[in-house]
């Protein structure tokens, strides 16, 4: 039996081999594999050490010793304090029901960063022009200036920076590290070679109280004798345009460089070559790179061998010191963004003013790198992105924001020369191409994706290739919303909006392993969040956002936004059962149940204030978004929407987020242990239940706002339980009202198909997801989509596209339905420690099957029709157990491998619960087979 066992997905921190880390007591996970039935770890054994094989360590920093448990996440280092600037090295062995134990798994590391005492390296700045700041939000709409008046000024863009300085290096050097943060947006070389793969670093964090710095081993790159170090530094999102109103200078004005190169030799010397007032700078090729804007090369400027050591920067200028303070530098927290995919051109068109459209097949975030053959010096390139197209096939710009131009610029040198620029990012599926004599060959241009380099940790295919490419858009859609901090949409404005998040936290935990990404944008959050416990609607929250929601709408969250506060940690927890990110989040969502109970207060009418269960709702009559683009409350004039339905449709939304974000808190202090918290918020909980039931129940038991939004949530909150199934007749009612069509928004449409399946519809599930219809997802696949739009209506039927995002998050959630019904895999129990498998066939799919690799190893699930039979295989990891629901099925019919279930020695309780059954399972490969009854009942909710 150990032979069978592998130990195998090492990780720190929930990550692969995480450099730089900076926790003092990282925790270590790591999965087991095996094709026994039921193996459960009995024990662990780990240990760490300073040496790539710390197994053999004669003198390793820590071992655990033998620990009698079957956990295999969350394993808290407990050896002595961490030095800085050290690879640890470490590996684990496992103990299943036997004496012997696994072989050690192969070792994985991490790697510490620098404390605050170990930099020497002090902040630079070049001569620079301050940034020069866009008109305010108020400006902006006070003068009704034209959104889209985005013709951008590019004489207010700066160059990026250039900074460089020679070195000298020993021989016998054995090791070479690169530490570095920018204020700004930077890249590095030396020699001549590129530092590393990372994109856009330091990225995005609320920069004033957290700025991180990342590592680079550089070991290869550093010769013997004479170096040189360079980096670029472009606005990014310090000072650079951001958000719908492409404002600018977020943080600063100023660009800034801190860097620390540590050669270490065999000798145990240690030699820093620091950014300090020796550094000379000069701007180059790059005329200007802005987020939202573009990149303009002038290759005619390149610095030719800039970073090389004889390069004479005679010409350049010196550098200023500041004393700007260090502390805010931490270690990068969570993966950085990479380029993650390359995508060929797919087929290209001229357009009729000589331009020429190429189509990459996906609608991306990211750039195109091209390579030109034999340009003549001073040929003007242009490329500009776009998500779809126009009618005629020609360029169309989707985007509704000011600045927002998406368009690179390329000035030739002659001769061969390839450009990809690298401080930019566009959304984009086409680029047009104008300036270029002649089309460009399409093996010439490439798209690169660019992302926060999460694991994909779903897999989905089944019968009807549409619902795959569903899959595969809602996959792309969240992995162009994923560069840094989860964004609303790669275009118009990539910005964390809150309420976006909070709808689509469970689909991105079940597409993506984001705890790293997610400890990274909750750390921005409890920055972000106000003293009163306000969570602004966008984290970090950028200028323009600032003056939007102060200025503007005079409000800074909306019911649902401010909840990711307590929903995120709490779907985090529940897919990866990380109770530490829990515990630093209690406090936030703590402060934000008070910031709502208050606003709530402020709500109630007079005649509320006389019964304690009203007074304690929330009316709509706080600022409030509301189920967000929901079909039939969405005006579209001239290609732009309108979303603000007023409060009549979204009467009830306040209340039944509050509720559910109570809900959810009663279980998080549960989970923590706090029991006066936990008692506290039940009570809240019933009361508001009570005050729900008062408020929006009329007198014939139907819900006050008469619309499928109300209706999914408030059974998907279970806002009034002992009314669930006139509540789910009347949401059928209403989808049937509706031609059997989905009015659902940003908000209720994460719930829809979940709440139809948990309650006997699931027939109505299905026909919604595979309704082609508008409004529906295959509509949007029908009418060109590669990526989920924000609208349901991104394009009218006639094919003519309006002006709205084509990667949106929003109406992404059903992929969570394709996980969790559709193939039927769930946590039961934080991090999949306990499964629950319920797949729920229905009808227009003959077969799913569904992959997802979580903490503690590959849940797979098939199931198939053969004639009246429905054959489920079900694989789930060891160190965990399943409850498997066979729907229609009789006890006495299921067959497990062949042969008649009851009484099979591999299966626990097994047990017929109305026209299902329920069989418990310990890890392995199990193939079931039964002959599919049809439903009667109303499915009960199971594990909901
Ligand atoms: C849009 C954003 C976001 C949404 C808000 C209400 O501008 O794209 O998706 O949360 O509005």
């Amino acid at each position: 039996m150990p032979s069978d066992l592998v130990v195998d997905y090492l990780t720190v921190e929930y990550q692969s081999n995480p450099m730089p880390l900076d926790v003092d007591r990282p925790r270590f996970g790591w999965q087991i594999v095996s094709a026994v039935r039921g193996v459960r770890q009995a024990a662990y054994e780990l240990r760490v050490g300073t040496s790539p094989d710390p197994q053999k360590d004669a003198d390793p920093v820590w071992t655990s010793g033998r620990v009698d448990s079957d956990s295999s996440i969350g394993i808290v280092y407990a050896g002595p304090d961490l030095a800085p600037r050290t690879r640890y090295y470490w590996t684990v062995r496992v103990w299943a029901g036997g004496d012997e134990s696994s072989t050690w798994a192969d070792p994985a590391w991490w790697e510490t960063g620098l404390r605050l005492a170990d930099w020497q390296a002090r902040w630079i700045e070049p001569v620079q022009r301050p940034a020069q700041p866009e008109p305010s939000v108020r400006e902006i709409i006070g003068t009704g200036a034209d959104m889209l008046s985005g013709a951008a000024r590019h004489d207010m863009l700066n160059p990026p920076q250039q900074m460089r300085k020679t070195f000298t290096a020993r021989a016998g050097l054995t090791d070479a590290r690169l530490y570095a943060s920018a204020h700004g947006i930077y890249t590095a070389e030396i020699n001549g070679a590129r530092v590393g793969d990372l994109e856009l670093a330091p990225e995005t964090t609320a920069y004033p109280d957290f700025l991180m710095y990342q590592a680079y081993d550089v070991t290869d790159l550093i010769v013997a004798g004479d170096n040189a170090i360079g980096f670029i530094v472009a606005d990014g999102w310090w000072a650079g345009r951001l958000g719908m109103f492409g404002t600018s200078v977020s943080y600063g004005d100023r660009l800034a460089l801190i860097a620390q190169l540590e050669l270490r030799y065999a000798d145990g010397s240690l030699e820093v070559v620091a950014t300090d007032g020796s550094f000379r700078s000069s701007t180059g090729a790059i005329r200007y790179a802005d987020l939202l804007i573009g990149e303009k090369h002038d290759a005619r400027l390149d610095q030719i061998g800039w970073t090389t050591a004889d390069f004479d920067d005679i010409s350049w200028t010196s550098v200023t010191v500041t004393d700007t303070a260090l502390d805010k530098l931490r270690a990068q927290v969570g993966e950085p963004v990479r380029a993650v995919c390359e995508l060929p051109c797919l087929a290209t068109h001229p357009t009729s003013d000589q331009g020429q459209i190429v189509d990459f097949g996906q609608v991306i975030a990211g750039r195109i790198r091209v390579d030109f053959a034999d340009l003549p010096a001073g040929t003007e390139v242009r490329i500009q992105h776009c998500s779809v197209l126009g009618p005629n096939g020609d360029y169309f710009d989707s985007i509704n924001g000011r600045n927002n131009e998406n368009t690179d610029v390329y000035i030739a040198r002659g001769g061969r020369e390839t450009f990809e620029p690298r401080l930019t990012y566009h959304p984009f599926r086409y680029v047009k191409i104008t300036g270029h004599p002649g089309p460009v060959a399409p093996a010439a241009i490439h798209a690169v994706a660019i992302s926060s380099d999460l694991v994909s940790d779903f897999t989905f295919h089944t019968s009807d290739h549409r619902i795959e490419q569903l899959h595969s858009s809602v996959l792309w859609t969240l992995r162009d919303n994923s560069v840094s901090i989860p964004t609303d949409n790669p275009d118009r404005e990539r910005a964390g909006w809150t309420g976006d998040l909070a709808v689509t936290v469970a689909t991105s935990a079940l597409y993506f392993g984001i705890n790293g990404f997610m400890t990274r944008y909750l750390a921005n959050l409890r920055i972000e969040q106000f003293d009163d416990g306000t969570v602004p609607m966008v984290i970090p929250f950028f200028k323009g956002y600032r003056e939007l929601t102060s200025d503007i709408l005079h409000a800074s969250s909306s019911p649902a936004w401010g909840d990711v506060a307590v929903i995120a940690p709490w779907e985090v927890y529940q897919a990866y059962g990380d109770q530490r990110l829990l515990e630093q989040s209690y406090e936030s969502g703590r402060m934000f149940h008070e910031y709502a109970r208050r606003t709530a207060a402020g709500t109630v009418t007079e005649a509320d204030r006389a019964d304690d269960d009203l007074a304690a709702i929330w009316r709509a009559s706080t600022f409030l978004f509301g189920d967000w683009l929901a079909p039939s409350t969405t005006e579209i004039v001239d290609g732009f929407y309108n979303g603000f339905a007023g409060p009549g449709a979204n009467e009830l939304i306040p209340t039944l987020y509050y509720l559910h974000s109570t809900d959810i808190l009663v279980d998080l202090a549960r989970v923590l242990g706090r029991t006066e918290d936990e008692t506290r918020y039940r009570d809240i909980a019933a009361q508001v239940r009570r005050g729900f039931r008062k408020a929006f129940i009329d007198s014939d038991g139907w819900l006050t706002a008469d619309t499928q939004s109300s209706y999914v949530l408030a059974l998907a909150f279970r806002a009034a339980p002992e009314l669930d199934d006139r509540f789910a007749d009347r949401l059928r009612a209403l989808i049937e009202a509706n031609n059997g069509l989905l009015d659902t928004g940003f908000l209720a449409t994460a719930f829809l198909l979940p709440v139809l399946s948990e309650h006997g519809l699931n027939d109505l599930a299905y026909s919604i997801l595979l309704t082609d219809r508008y409004p529906s997802w295959l509509y949007m696949l029908g009418h060109g989509a590669t990526t989920i739009w924000e609208m349901w209506r991104g394009v009218e039927a006639d094919g003519t596209p309006n002006r709205a995002s084509y990667a949106q998050p929003g109406l992404s959630t059903v992929g969570l339905w394709l996980g969790r019904y559709a193939a039927g895999i769930r946590p039961l129990e934080p991090g999949y420690r306990r499964i629950l498998i319920h797949p729920r066939p229905g009808t227009g799919l003959d077969w799913v099957d569904g992959r997802y690799r979580s903490v503690r190893g590959e849940i797979t699930v098939r199931w198939e029709r053969r004639d009246t039979d429905l054959l489920v295989a079900v694989r789930i990891p060891p160190n965990t157990t399943a409850s498997v629901v066979l729907d229609g099925a009789r006890l006495d019919e299921i067959l497990l491998d062949g042969a008649l279930l009851t009484g099979h020695r591999d299966v626990g309780a097994a047990a017929q619960d109305g026209d299902r059954v329920c069989v418990e399972i310990g890890s392995g490969a199990y193939d079931f087979r039964y002959p599919m009854h049809h439903l009667t009942s109303r499915d009960p909710g199971t594990g909901s």
